[in-house]
């Protein structure tokens, strides 16, 4: 068959500068290749989270179109029961992960109790935050899923129980987020460096476009809720009024995913103290806390409670909740100090 072309066509400066990088997949057998023991089940299961972020990322583009952005209970034109984004999408990660079959147990922000999807062999756990900021949507500010894998402790083929989840934070295999943004984009590290995958919508693919992150050592940058300003400790008034006099920038989107990833790329602080309202913190250590503070350490940054390294806490409760400081080193020991 002759294929006749009318015309050449010239790639644009913009196209050929493009990083059409490595894709996600092939990047994560890459990793595998490097775990001389691995067989491929952690591998898979990054496999699973990534998917699942692929259909929340389509059903958020759509939220406004399918009128799933209401309170629960309300009926959506088709008669659906209508859902909050974050029941769908702590739906989906569950379906997903329970498929995938290699985890077998989940604990999500959106559940009290430990998920057993019935993969008794599954050789990890998985702890989520299946929609973070989810608030956020109906004002279509970005928002993010945040997810933590541990290896669990019960042996495989046993029924998992909440010790396989109560491990410190530096126990962690892997950990990640994927932010829905601009452009919605994975990150994830597995001890070995953090890398970014930007989701091309056209092709379904996720391809490398921030390959080995590392976050500054110091920043200019500080995000928190100034309207809590007030009942926060002393010595953080003190830090947040230091700022205000070196003339940094306050950002907070009241969003942690999308605070984070941005003090992640540009250098910065994210502080989340204790308040009267929520005298430990109002984030997660298991599904928030830990995860991103596994992703700090290995940009270069740090993350603390105020008192220790985050992944130096050994959790007691599947939903407790910690003081979060987190970002660029300088920063944080400064809060520290
Ligand atoms: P506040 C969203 O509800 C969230 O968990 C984080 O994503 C965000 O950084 C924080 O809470 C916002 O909380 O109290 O400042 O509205």
């Amino acid at each position: 068959m002759s294929v006749s072309f009318t015309s050449t066509y010239l790639m644009t400066n913009e196209e050929l500068a493009l990083p059409v990088g490595i894709t996600l997949d092939r990047f994560i057998m890459r990793n595998q290749e490097a775990f001389p023991f691995a067989s491929g089940e952690l591998s898979q299961l990054l496999r699973d989270i990534a998917l699942a972020g692929k259909i929340i990322n389509r059903e958020i583009n759509r939220a406004g179109l399918i009128d799933i952005t209401g309170q629960m209970g309300s009926q959506n034109v088709q008669g659906e029961v209508q859902q909050k984004l974050d029941v769908i999408a702590n739906i989906r990660f569950i379906r997903a992960l329970k498929n995938g079959g290699e985890a077998c147990a989940i604990i999500s922000e959106e559940e009290t109790e430990v998920i057993l999807p019935g993969n008794n062999h599954g050789k990890y756990v998985v702890a989520i935050d299946p929609l973070d900021g989810s608030s956020n949507i109906d004002t279509n500010v970005s928002i993010g899923t945040i997810f933590s894998i541990y290896r669990r402790k019960t042996p495989v083929g046993t029924v998992p129980t909440s010790i396989d989840f109560l491990q410190k934070g530096r126990e962690q295999i892997a950990a990640g987020y994927i932010l829905y943004g601009s452009s919605t984009i994975f990150v994830y590290t597995t001890g070995k460096g953090v890398n970014g995958f930007t989701y091309d919508n056209s092709l379904g693919e996720y391809f490398l476009s921030h390959p080995q992150m590392q976050v500054s050592k110091s920043g200019k940058i500080f995000s928190c809720n100034e309207g809590n300003l007030f009942d926060f400790p002393q010595a953080i008034q003190q830090y947040i009024e230091s700022c205000k006099r070196k003339n940094y920038a306050g950002r907070y989107i009241g969003s942690l995913v999308a605070d984070f990833h941005r003090n992640l790329l540009k250098g910065g602080i994210y502080l989340y103290p204790p308040t009267e309202k929520t005298p430990s913190g109002k984030l997660r250590l298991l599904y928030e806390c830990f995860p991103l503070a596994f992703i700090a350490e290995q940009a270069g940054g740090k993350a603390t409670d105020g008192v220790q390294a985050i992944l130096d806490i050994v959790p007691t409760d599947l939903h407790q909740r910690a003081p979060l400081y987190i970002g660029s080193q300088e920063m944080v020991d400064e809060v520290t100090q």
